[in-house]
C-alpha cells in the first residue's frame, strides 16, 4: 500500500492528524524527539518542512534521524524545489494556488520535476490555498489570501483543484496563525469536492480541532504546538485522541 492509500484508509476510519516538523526550527535532534513524541500520541503521519529554505543536506540528515526513531511514512512538505530529500516516503507535489507568483504555482515544480522522477519517490499532488492571516508561508508565497470566511472562493480554489487532477486540497491559514479557517468554510468546500481535504494553521486545542474533523476536515495538521512545547506527548495527545 503506498502512502496516498494509507491516508485514505485511514481517514475512512475517522480524520487523520499529521505533525509538521519544520527541521529550520526544530533542528535535526529535536525534530527527530517531536516525531518520535508524536508517534507515541497516536499522529498518523510527519510532515517535514516548512517555508524556511533547508538545503537537501539539511532535509537528508532531519529525515534519516526521524525514520530512525519512528515506524509511521514521512511526508515532505516542500518550501521550495531544492527541499527533498530521499530519506522520506512520499513527496507532497503541491502548487500554491492562490499565489500571484507563477514561482510558486509552476516553476518550482518544473525545477523539481526530474530529480522527484528519477527518485522514485511517491508523488502526491496537491492543491495548497492560503487563507488569511497567511503567516510567513503567505508572506513568502505571495498569497493573494482567501478570506478565512470566504466560502465562495474557497470552494472555487478547491473545485479547481479536484479538476485538475489533484489528490488533496490543503487549506491553511499559516503556522501559528491566531486562528485556523472557518468551519463553514470546510462545511462548503466538502460538500462541492470528493478529495480529502487538509486543514492546518493555528489548531492548538482539542475543541478546535474537533470541530474541524466534524465539519469536514478530512486531514489535520499541527506544527506550532509540538514545537513549543516541552511535553510534546502531553501536549498532542488530547488533541489526536479528540479527533479520533
Ligand atoms: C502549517 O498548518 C501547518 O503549515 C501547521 O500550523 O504551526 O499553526 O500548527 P501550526
Amino acid at each position: 500500500m503506498n502512502v496516498y492509500e494509507k491516508i485514505i484508509k485511514k481517514s475512512e476510519k475517522g480524520t487523520v492528524h499529521m505533525t509538521l516538523i519544520d527541521p529550520a526550527t526544530s533542528g535535526m535532534e529535536g525534530s527527530a524527539r517531536i516525531a518520535r513524541e508524536a508517534e507515541r500520541a497516536g499522529t498518523d503521519f510527519i510532515l517535514i518542512g516548512g517555508s524556511t529554505h533547508l538545503t537537501i543536506k539539511e532535509m537528508d540528515q532531519s529525515a534519516q534521524a526521524i525514520k530512525e526513531g519512528t515506524e509511521i511514512p514521512v511526508i515532505i512538505f516542500p518550501g521550495s524545489s531544492d527541499m527533498f530529500t530521499t530519506y522520506a516516503d512520499a513527496i507532497f507535489f503541491m502548487s500554491l494556488l492562490n499565489s500571484r507568483d507563477r514561482e510558486f504555482i509552476m516553476d518550482h515544480q518544473v525545477k523539481a520535476a526530474r530529480i522527484v522522477k528519477a527518485s522514485g519517490m511517491e508523488s502526491i499532488p496537491m492543491g495548497y490555498l492560503i487563507f488569511e492571516p497567511g503567516m510567513t508561508v503567505g508572506r513568502v508565497g505571495k498569497a493573494q489570501l482567501i478570506g478565512r470566511t470566504d466560502s465562495h472562493l474557497a470552494v472555487n480554489y478547491a473545485l479547481a483543484a479536484e479538476l485538475l487532477g489533484m489528490k488533496l486540497v490543503y487549506m491553511e491559514a499559516g503556522s501559528g496563525a491566531s486562528q485556523p479557517i472557518s468551519t463553514e468554510v470546510i462545511r462548503e468546500v466538502r460538500k462541492y469536492i470528493s478529495i480529502p481535504v487538509i486543514v492546518g494553521g493555528g489548531i492548538r486545542t482539542p475543541s478546535v480541532a474537533r470541530s474541524m474533523g466534524q465539519s469536514g476536515a478530512s486531514i489535520i495538521v499541527t506544527g506550532t504546538i509540538a514545537e513549543q512545547s516541552v511535553d510534546v506527548y502531553k501536549s498532542l495527545k488530547p488533541i489526536i485522541d479528540a479527533i479520533k
